[in-house]
């Protein structure tokens, strides 16, 4: 058990360049506003803020060609290196770091800098695989192949980091699929990385396949990091996302599937880091989706219910 108040960090990652959708960008921004800094001291940890990463616009990068099969990959991997070194900071430091995205390219960043402190596994909380490759990729939208890469699947010429995995598939578990394309479900079928679709949540129940996650996403590794695309949740409750995926998980399941990771946290300590993604303020209403990515983080930080 842990006995110390720990300290989360909060960094600002406003990265846009991985999405079609403008606005993710302004993510981090409606995250703070909806007060996350508050809803995690409710969970008795101390909560800090870097503020944001510097990320070049749009308009000041190059135009990717038509038909480029990973755009703006060169910026994506400058702003994530840099990441990945704040996340490695902040841990050194003994401290959570959660990144605000951005776009769920972020979590190339997070990953990384968490992998670099100890061996990890990875929950990925999200209604798409984002297991694309440049190859693969029907959109050349880098927020579509962040676990590819991490994992080591695919070719990924500009980024040198991809030749080893990152984190090994067998301790990669995708909960709350739904929409996949169809290049990326055959290769995640013969790759190690476990996927739970929402066929398996409804079929089973959230926390006995987040469970089941946690016994995957654990084995044989130091901790974990928790990626969090809130397009896993139905868009009737975080219609703020820019790629809304109807059939999602509801409020109560969310916060049902995060409780189940604190716990298992408070028992063993695992939680290492975490990112969460893909909140467009300006497809949200009344920046409802920012509030339940606040509400969800103080969740998974263990936030008792009464
Ligand atoms: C599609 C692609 C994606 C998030 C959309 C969509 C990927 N599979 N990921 N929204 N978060 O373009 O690769
Ligand atoms: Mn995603
Ligand atoms: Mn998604
Ligand atoms: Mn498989």
């Amino acid at each position: 058990n842990r006995s110390t108040t720990r300290t989360v960090r909060l960094l600002g990652a406003p990265l846009d360049l991985g999405a079609d959708r403008r606005g993710v960008d302004i993510g981090p921004r409606a995250i703070r506003y909806a007060d996350i800094a508050a809803e995690l001291e409710t969970a008795g940890v101390r909560c800090t803020d870097s503020g944001d990463l510097r990320v070049p616009r749009l308009e000041q990068c190059d135009t990717p060609a038509t038909a480029d099969d990973a755009k703006y990959l060169d910026e994506i991997a400058a702003v994530t290196a840099e990441l990945a070194d704040e996340v490695a900071d902040t841990i050194a430091d003994g401290d959570v770091p959660i990144a605000l995205g951005g776009d769920h390219a972020t979590a190339m960043g997070t990953i990384r800098g968490a992998a670099r402190a100890a061996d990890i596994g990875v929950l990925w909380f999200d209604a798409h695989g984002d297991y694309n490759t440049p190859d693969t990729s029907p959109s050349g939208n880098v927020h579509g192949m962040p676990l590819a890469a991490l994992t080591g699947y695919g070719e990924f010429d500009d980024l040198d980091w991809t030749a080893a995995p990152t984190v090994d598939p067998s301790n990669t578990v995708i909960v709350g699929a739904r929409r996949l394309d169809d290049a990326e479900r055959l290769a995640l079928e013969e790759s190690d990385v476990t996927v739970f679709t929402m066929h398996d949540i409804d079929e089973r129940g959230i926390t006995a396949v987040v469970e089941d996650a946690l016994d995957i996403a654990t084995d044989g590794v130091d901790g974990i990091h928790v990626s969090l695309d809130l397009d896993w949740l139905d868009p009737t409750v975080a219609p703020g996302v820019g790629t809304p995926v109807r059939g999602g998980v509801d409020y109560r399941e969310a916060h049902a599937a995060l409780e189940c990771v604190a716990t298992r946290d408070s028992n063993t300590g695992l939680l290492r880091s975490a990112d969460i993604v893909e909140v467009n303020p300006i497809l949200d209403r009344d920046n409802r989706t920012a509030e339940v990515a606040a509400e969800l983080a103080a969740s998974l930080l263990g936030k008792q219910i009464a």
